[in-house]
């Protein structure tokens, strides 16, 4: 960086000066270059200042009207980077033409080009790489948007809103007007042009509106649109059913792209997808890909109220939509599929990347009050830690007054953009509740660690809970946060014991645990009973109860909620290695064998909760809760876990994965799913034992599998194996697959996250390969960020040349892209973590970064408060 960034802060806030009332767009799209003509429509904000100043990103002007005067260049305050008049009028319209390369843009933002077509991507200061604008959420304009291109290489022109006109024109090209009634912020913002096939569908809204559903992608392409399509019908459907929330305009549309930098976007009207969010048929996507599609269909769907009929006021308010948002898909998903498998994913998720990155130097909070470059706080804090700050909102008040607050939340901001405190208002106004202690989850950082012990008197139990939020950057004051416990107790029969709290007796209560140090009385217990505490993992906090292991095996077997069985079972799982961590000749008891046999053989248990109570915690989440972690302990105690089932239960497993493989059909259904993923925890902990029987297993497994799931599950089981049906089964992966985009970036994720013994070499090839590409964000992720995200044992080899060649990469990337570069170098912020060896090394790599010439600011930001 030549000069220290600004830092934007949420304190600084004001109105602009101006409101951009209407705003003409007209886009004459070139081989060589565009030009933009933006004719807007402004208004002055009484009380403000009579000047106006617009952001731009790397811009060249060509004109500017004001009025029916053509203001001369040399005389104007103008860079690449803004555009600023003064003294202006009350109401004015401004005519601005910029010229801009979207072929040669490869930040994919703004206007680019991806596989030959032309496309946008908006949020949040992308809008500013098109034209001069008031590029802020705060500022609405209603759209009408003019694209004029070649008919042939673009017969498909798309904007927000209805289409309103089209006409041919000379020279064979031709024009499209676009009109959106909505009012939007200019981060909403779309334009698509190409040679796009497109598959065609229908909604009858609640009110029997006809919408016309639309998906555009590559014609190659159209035969994998089915399940998406399936999901939007889905979606508008569960908006209704759920929260009476009807779709506005008469068409909605997707279009899938190749190259974008995040999931998707939720731009008015047109949706634009990163193509892994889309394209799915059971030969070329997993189960989880579907999922994925599902929840990321529905998430971009939800936004439409969420996010743009109410907007956000600022960035600082990201999680209003953003949080929101979450929650809304994942209780769709939750709808749609298992509520327990569902929420285990979804907590597994915050665990492994929110609980990592609270614990480190870019811990933030839900609503930060300060940046360098928003787009690096698009963050699992502001997403995923906001979702379940909605979801204690929602288990404090209860489903009706929740419901009812979003009701009150969207008439009273409907067409503005509003504050988290606008949300809390509205919960609180609808429902009578006091929410003010509550919004600390929005102001602190951290995850809390909430210590729990239990004792038992006549009848009675006594629940003494202590909650302490840990220091984060620039926050050592914390105040007691209000933290809903949801609290079960199981008697020795393994039944739920009902029991009188407030004057209520049932088997279930939510505590509202609101101070420092606090005890909750209970009564109806004739014996000593097993608490079930946080059940559904009620809020996203640290617990901390002495289980006995015997404890935890009774409630891997009893406890009726599938969150906490599966956390028992978590719990186990670490209590085992923390054991065998401190005595090495520690081996797995009879009792502990037995239970997990039994859980395998259950008849009535779900195979999907059986896989996940075999499955254990991530190394990333094992070294997230250690001060500095010995990785070499934690990789070979997880192993040895791993191992040790997988020989003691090798018959049993064996068993179990061959009643759930169902060799010649395939269902995509919850019996299919769930039998794919129980057979693959199977496969996994049979191939930890490296009996040849187990790579035979997987090898055959590939050779015959009919599905990607299957062959995924089996191909990852062999990327470990270190001889030659490991190369074999890759090669005839590829030349089968070769033509396939998304699903060669399985084959390049699955070879960087081996854990065999040459793997970084192997991630140098693979950076090698032909079908390697530096611009193309899904092939970074699945190379690098693979690497250094799912390959703890490669990227931390204590040669450090794991952490080299992701600075090496994030300098190279900072080039052309720095939201990926950015979203990389954070691999390197948990240095705080590890042993002093490895310490010095990740510390010496992002002191290099950092002393880099021309690093943009998302880099600096992240690689700056790393070294704090
Ligand atoms: N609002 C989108 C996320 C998104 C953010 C930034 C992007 O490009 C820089 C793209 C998408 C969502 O939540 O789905
Ligand atoms: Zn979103």
């Amino acid at each position: 960086m030549s000069r220290e960034p600004q830092v934007i802060k949420l304190k600084d806030y004001q109105q602009p000066n101006f409101w951009a009332k209407k705003t003409e767009l007209t886009f004459d799209l070139n081989e060589d270059h565009s030009l933009v003509t933006s004719k807007v429509h402004y208004q002055h904000n009484p009380g403000h200042d009579r000047t106006l100043t617009l952001a731009g990103l790397s811009l060249e002007l060509v004109s500017v009207h004001l009025d029916h005067e053509d203001l001369n260049l040399d005389a104007m305050d103008y860079s690449p980077e803004h555009l600023s008049l003064k003294d202006l009028p009350d109401t004015f319209a401004l005519t601005i033409t910029t010229k801009i390369y979207p072929q040669k843009n490869t930040a994919l933002e703004g206007l680019y080009k991806s596989n030959g077509k032309f496309c946008t991507q908006c949020e949040p200061e992308g809008f500013r790489r098109i034209t001069y604008f008031l590029d802020r959420p705060d500022v609405m304009s209603e759209y009408r948007t003019t694209i004029i291109a070649d008919k042939s290489k673009y017969p498909i022109l798309l904007s927000n809103g209805n289409p309103v006109d089209s006409k041919d024109l000379p020279n064979n090209r031709h024009q499209m007007v676009w009109h959106d009634p909505f009012p939007k912020p200019s981060y909403l913002f779309a334009l698509v042009a190409g040679d796009l096939g497109c598959v065609e569908d229908e909604f009858t809204t609640k009110s029997s509106r006809k919408i016309k559903l639309q998906i555009f992608v590559e014609k190659e392409n159209l035969d994998k649109c089915d399940f998406a399509m399936q999901a939007v019908k889905d979606s508008m459907k569960w908006d209704e059913d759920t929260y009476g929330l009807e779709y506005d305009l008469d068409i909605f549309m997707i279009v899938a792209v190749s190259d974008f930098n995040m999931g998707a976007m939720e731009n008015k009207g047109l949706n634009i997808f990163n193509s892994k969010y889309i394209l799915a048929n059971p030969e070329t996507a997993t189960d989880s890909d579907f999922e994925g599609i599902q929840s990321v269909v529905g998430h971009e769907y939800f936004h439409n109220w969420s996010g743009n009929r109410v907007t956000c006021r600022d960035w600082f308010q990201l999680s209003l939509k953003e949080g929101l948002t979450v929650f809304r898909d994942q209780e769709f998903s939750a709808d749609m599929n298992s509520r327990g498998v569902k929420r285990i994913s979804d907590v597994k998720v915050l665990r492994n990347s929110q609980f990592v990155e609270d614990s480190g130097p870019m811990a933030h909070p839900v609503r930060p009050d300060s940046y360098i470059e928003i787009n690096n706080f698009y963050t699992s804090t502001v997403y995923n830690k906001g979702a379940e700050v909605i979801r204690m909102i929602h288990t404090i008040l209860g489903k009706d007054a929740f419901h009812k607050g979003i009701d009150t939340y969207f008439n009273r901001h409907d067409g503005e953009a509003a504050t988290i405190e606008d949300f809390v208002k509205a919960m609180e106004d609808s429902s009578g509740a006091s929410l003010k202690q509550f919004t600390h989850w929005y102001h602190q950082a951290g995850t809390p660690r909430v210590n729990a012990e239990l004792s038992h008197q006549d009848n009675k139990v006594i629940l003494k809970l202590q909650q302490r939020l840990p220091m984060t950057p620039g926050q050592s004051d914390k105040h007691a946060q209000v933290i809903p416990i949801t609290t079960s107790f199981f008697a020795k029969d393994g039944k739920a014991v009902p029991f009188l709290y407030q004057g209520d007796t049932k088997t279930e209560h939510v505590l509202i645990f609101d101070q420092g140090e606090q005890e909750f009385v209970f009564e109806g217990f004739a014996e000593e009973p097993i608490p079930s505490l946080a059940r559904s993992f009620s809020a996203p906090i640290h617990l901390d109860y002495q289980y006995s292991d015997e404890q935890l095996i009774f409630l891997m077997t009893w406890d009726n909620d599938d969150f906490n069985r599966y956390e028992a079972a978590q719990n186990l799982a670490m209590s085992l290695m923390k054991k065998r961590q401190q005595s090495p000749s520690y081996e797995l008891p009879d009792e502990v064998l037995t239970a997990y046999k039994s859980l395998l053989a259950s008849k009535t248990l779900d195979p999907r909760i059986k896989a996940r109570a075999l499955s254990f915690p991530s190394i990333d989440y094992l070294v997230s809760l250690e001060q500095e972690a010995n990785i070499e302990a934690i990789f070979e105690t997880r192993s040895w876990l791993q191992e040790s089932i997988g020989h003691s239960c090798y018959q049993e497993l064996w068993d179990a994965y061959h009643q759930s493989h169902k060799q010649d059909s395939y269902q995509l259904d919850a019996e299919g799913i769930g039998n794919r993923e129980l057979k693959s925890v199977c496969l996994s902990l049979l191939l930890a034992t490296g009996k040849e029987d187990s790579v035979a297993l997987a090898t055959s497994l590939f050779a015959k599998s009919n599905n990607m799931t299957d062959t995924i599950t089996a191909l990852n089981e062999l990327s470990h194996v270190n001889d030659p049906r490991r190369q074999d089964a890759f090669k005839s992966f590829y030349d089968k697959w070769s033509h396939d985009q998304l699903v060669i970036d399985k084959w390049f994720a699955l070879q960087s996250s081996s854990y065999h013994d040459h793997v970084l070499a192997h991630v140098k090839d693979l950076l090698e390969h032909k079908d390697f590409d530096l611009l193309n964000p899904n092939r970074v992720y699945a190379v690098l960020r693979q690497f250094a995200r799912a390959n703890p044992k490669g990227f931390h080899h204590s040669n450090g040349e794991g952490y080299q060649l992701i600075a090496d990469y994030v300098l190279k990337i900072d080039k052309t892209n720095s939201h990926i570069a950015a979203m990389l170098a954070n691999s390197l912020s948990q240095w705080r973590r590890f042993d002093k060896g490895r310490q010095g090394k990740m510390v010496a790599q992002l002191e290099r970064i950092k002393a880099a010439e021309g690093l943009s600011k998302d880099v600096y930001e992240i690689v700056s408060k790393s070294l704090q």
